[in-house]
């Protein structure tokens, strides 16, 4: 339970802060009716495990498997939008222009919301790019321009005739060095980072609030649940990010 006096004291650290860094994960998007990385898949794929599915040898092994599946996604995320948390820290971002939002979500809802300048660690689901990134990294291609047979999977890639896979970042691969180095540049100026809805599992983005700590910058966490993170946290917010983000910014008002 989130009493008023935390989320005061969440805001206090807010006001103080010159540099904020906001970590955010699926559990943000959640309240947009996307289920999180690790809730139980619906009908068909309820027999799979989404961390099996999300590793370049999944899909070298069967690639109209785990195209089906990033379907099977995209058409959840096509018509959702973004949820008062999403707005709330879009908000927060008018007021402290410097807030920087490092997300491992793949759908676009923060930019939808009012973010800007996101950095996205784990890419984005709405792209597509040649598997063996044949004519440099990335080698996006425009699927829409393709005719194929979608029953058989991932269309070719135009370029290499090889397959074309999805935009985001599977177990065992690199980040996009962009984005990690943009957020490394964040982490290393931020006195505050807020930890939201993320499992804190998943490295390097579950090492980001260490990494603030350990310069002696505070962590704020808003998860419904209990992660890693909450034993390092300054302060815990226990409750969906929907409610607790529009709460903060209230205080903030107040103030
Ligand atoms: C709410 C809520 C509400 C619910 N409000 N909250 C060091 C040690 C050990 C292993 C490694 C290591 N370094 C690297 C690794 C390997 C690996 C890794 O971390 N493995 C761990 C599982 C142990 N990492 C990698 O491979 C990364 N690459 C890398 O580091 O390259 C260098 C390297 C490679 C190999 C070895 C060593 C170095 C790449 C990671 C890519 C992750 N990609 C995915 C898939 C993206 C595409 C897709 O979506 O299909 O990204 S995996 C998945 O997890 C997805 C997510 O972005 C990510 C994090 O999940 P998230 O967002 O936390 O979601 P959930 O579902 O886990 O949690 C939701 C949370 O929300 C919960 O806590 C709820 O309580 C909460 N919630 N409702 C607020 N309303």
């Amino acid at each position: 339970m989130t009493t008023p006096n935390l989320i005061q004291k969440a805001a206090a650290l807010i006001r103080d802060s010159q540099n904020i860094t906001v970590l955010t994960g699926a559990g943000v998007s959640r309240e947009s009716g996307i289920p999180t990385f690790r809730d139980a898949l619906d009908g068909l794929w309820a027999r799979f495990n989404p961390q099996e599915l999300a590793t370049a040898s999944a899909f070298m092994a069967n690639p109209k498997l785990v195209w089906d599946f990033y379907e099977y996604r995209r058409d959840i995320m096509r018509d959702k939008s973004p949820n008062a948390g999403h707005f709330a820290l879009a908000e927060l971002q008018r007021r402290y222009p410097s807030l920087v939002v490092i997300t491992q979500n793949i759908d676009e809802l923060h930019e939808q919301g009012g973010s800007t300048g996101v950095i996205h660690l784990h890419g984005r689901i709405a792209g597509n790019k040649c598997f063996y990134n044949c004519q440099g990294d990335p080698t996006m291609v425009d699927v829409s321009l393709l005719s194929w047979d979608k029953e058989n999977g991932p269309p070719a890639c135009p370029h290499c005739g090889r397959w074309v896979r999805p935009d985001v970042v599977w177990f065992g691969e690199m980040l996009p060095p962009a984005a990690l180095n943009a957020a490394a540049e964040a982490l290393q100026v931020s006195e505050l980072m807020l930890v939201i809805g993320t499992s804190g599992l998943v490295m390097p983005a579950a090492d980001m609030p260490m990494v603030i700590k350990r310069r002696g910058g505070k962590a704020i966490e808003i998860n419904p649940d209990d992660t890693p993170i909450s034993d390092i946290a300054d302060i815990k917010l226990s409750g969906p990010s929907g409610e607790i983000l529009p709460r903060i910014v209230e205080a903030l008002d107040e103030a």
